[in-house]
């Protein structure tokens, strides 16, 4: 048994995550996580809220409450749709808690006893019509890569460079609007990430193979630009304080710490939380020192966050010189855009997770996104392939098949596993078949390749109904009752197969199946598959389940179009 630790990018507090949020990094934290435990492994899921910072500053000022009571109402909310999603967190934190901010300061105070911090007196945009410093999604502007005119103060979205915002062309205030801006001398404090670049560069080859392309070849662009000492804290009054030696640091009593360094600290921060409720230990999971030294620990990110984690957050533990787990393997995922744009809040384009589960259930979404999910490339929500991927796969190819073989078994052989009869070459065929698909299946899900994985098991269904097909047992019932029990047998051995492979994706409906046909193990199979399709007991009574699946009517489709914006939307 292995030790998998696996974290999902946090995401910002500032509302409820669309789709596309969901299917870049959350989703695919747990499917990996649901496979890991059904092979009988020993994992740790992590996720929590990101509350610090400009964005959760700006949404709660939009929603007229205070930073603090705004995080309180969000990380409630998004703990609740997440659980109804199936995101099987072992811990869904807040990057808030007293655990990461203890964790932040005393990293901080560790570089600079390492002599990779330092002050410096900065250069920062003041608004004087707001009177205040506008640090980083206070401030936007032209790019000065790529001209992009809404460019964030930190981040530009389109070409995605980190940017200062002093490197912006025209930049406003976004609190007011106002370009009444000027650049005014303030204190902070930068880590000095000139200094550990070699020892980054070093780490990133000893294990880049075992990360994808994408986030490889990020994770050098980065480095081959060099890295320049970042600014760590800022002109903000929510976050995690300044400290030196357990106080106030002298001069910073106005700054708190930079989002982007305390929100990867609360991997480990979320950890100690769980640690803190449960009675678990975190320190094996995360100190090297003292157990954690083989754990594999795995990190799901959208590919704009994979600078911060294989160049920033490595810079802060390196630098720290002390014991902490770092990524073993690290998977990263492009954009789901909605139609040819993006998802947009302010724009009301696209569905967000909440209103996803008003309209159905959550392994409906679950499927779509992870058969579609953008691995190799940007991809695009669209209602007419949400539609198809629950009608075929879903209804079609698997629901199908379940409903039709329990429906026929309940009429022919009184609703219990038919007994009698051996395999003849018909299943000896569908034996082999199967444990190829199995042995493929389970080699992608190992590899984390999940769309191609939701492949392989649509095509392990579908044998499933070409099995039947030839087989053909309600012919073979009017001649040759106990050939018919074979087939029957072999096709509800089917059924409870796929209740467990179908587990991390749709866990609710495999559930279901599982249940409908008495299998008790939510175990990952092996790929032996004459053994996984012997195992139901004959004489073992079976429950026909109601359709597992609805389909999508071309009505809704046009409804949902109407309402969530399509085609024709207009851009924002
Ligand atoms: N909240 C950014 C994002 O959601 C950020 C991730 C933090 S991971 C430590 O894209
Ligand atoms: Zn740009």
């Amino acid at each position: 048994m292995s030790r998998i630790l696996i974290t999902s990018a946090l995401p910002y507090i500032n509302g409820v995550k669309h789709l596309g949020n969901l299917i870049g990094s959350q989703l695919p934290a747990d499917v990996y996580a649901r496979f890991e435990r059904a092979r009988g492994n020993e994992v740790l899921l992590i996720c929590a809220t990101d509350e610090h910072g400009t964005p959760a500053e700006l949404a709660a000022a939009a929603a007229g409450q205070d930073v603090r009571s705004y995080c309180d109402e969000q990380h409630d909310l998004q703990a609740d749709v997440s659980r109804r999603f199936g995101l099987s967190w072992d811990w869904f934190g807040r990057s808030s808690s007293k655990q990461n901010r203890e964790l932040t300061q005393h990293f901080a105070e560790v570089l600079e006893d390492n002599g990779l911090i330092e002050e410096r007196v900065d250069k920062m945009i003041y608004s004087i019509d707001d009177g205040r410093f506008l640090p980083d999604r206070y401030v936007e502007g032209t790019c000065p890569i790529c001209a992009y005119e809404k460019a964030r103060g930190d981040q530009c979205d389109n070409c995605g460079s980190l940017l200062d915002p002093v490197e912006l062309k025209n930049p406003y205030s976004v609190i007011s609007g106002s370009r009444n801006l000027e650049v005014r001398d303030t204190r902070h404090l930068y880590l000095l990430q000139t200094r550990v670049e070699n020892r980054i560069r070093a780490w990133v080859d000893e294990r880049a193979d075992s990360w994808q392309p994408l986030a490889r070849s990020i994770a050098y662009k980065h480095l081959d630009e060099g890295l320049i000492d970042r600014g760590i804290t800022r002109d903000l009054a929510w976050g995690v304080p300044v400290t030196r030696d357990g106080a106030p640091r002298p001069g910073f009593e106005s700054k708190v710490f930079y989002v982007w360094f305390d929100a990867p600290i609360e991997y480990i921060g979320a950890t100690q939380e769980w640690a803190a409720a449960t009675g678990g230990d975190w320190k094996r999971w995360w100190r090297t020192d003292q157990g954690a030294a083989d754990v594999a620990y795995v990190e799901f990110m959208g590919k704009d966050n994979v600078a911060f984690h294989t160049v920033s957050f490595p810079a802060t533990i390196l630098g720290s010189g002390e014991p902490w787990k770092m990524v073993d393997r690290l998977k990263a995922f492009n954009w789901l855009n909605w139609y040819g744009g993006k998802f947009s809040t302010s724009g009301k384009r696209g569905v967000f997770m909440d209103t996803a589960l008003d309209l159905l259930p959550a392994d409906y979404w679950r499927w779509y996104l992870i058969a579609n999910a953008p691995e190799g490339s940007d991809t695009a929500f669209t209602w007419e392939q949400f539609q198809s991927a629950v009608n075929r796969d879903l209804a079609d190819v698997l629901g199908n098949f379940v409903n039709r073989i329990l429906k026929f078994n309940e009429a022919k052989f009184g609703g219990v596993v038919p007994a009698g009869g051996a395999p003849g070459p018909i299943e000896e065929k569908l034996f082999t078949d199967i444990s190829a698909g199995l042995a493929e299946l389970t080699g992608l899900m190992d590899a984390i390749e999940l769309r191609k994985s939701a492949a392989a098991l649509r095509a392990l269904w579908v044998l499933g109904n070409e099995y039947l097909q030839e087989a053909a047992p309600w012919t073979a019932f009017k001649t040759d009752e106990v050939r018919a029990a074979v087939i029957v047998r072999t096709a509800l051995n089917l059924v409870a197969l796929y209740g467990r492979l179908a587990a991390p994706f749709i866990p609710e409906a495999a559930a279901t199946i599982r249940a409908a046909v008495g299998e008790a193990s939510a175990g990952w199979p092996t790929a032996d598959a004459s053994a996984e399709l012997s195992r139901l007991t004959p004489g073992a009574p079976l429950t026909t389940p109601d359709v597992l699946f609805r389909k999508i009517e071309d009505e809704q489709v046009a409804e949902w179009t109407d309402r969530f914006g399509g085609a024709e939307s207009p851009a924002g």
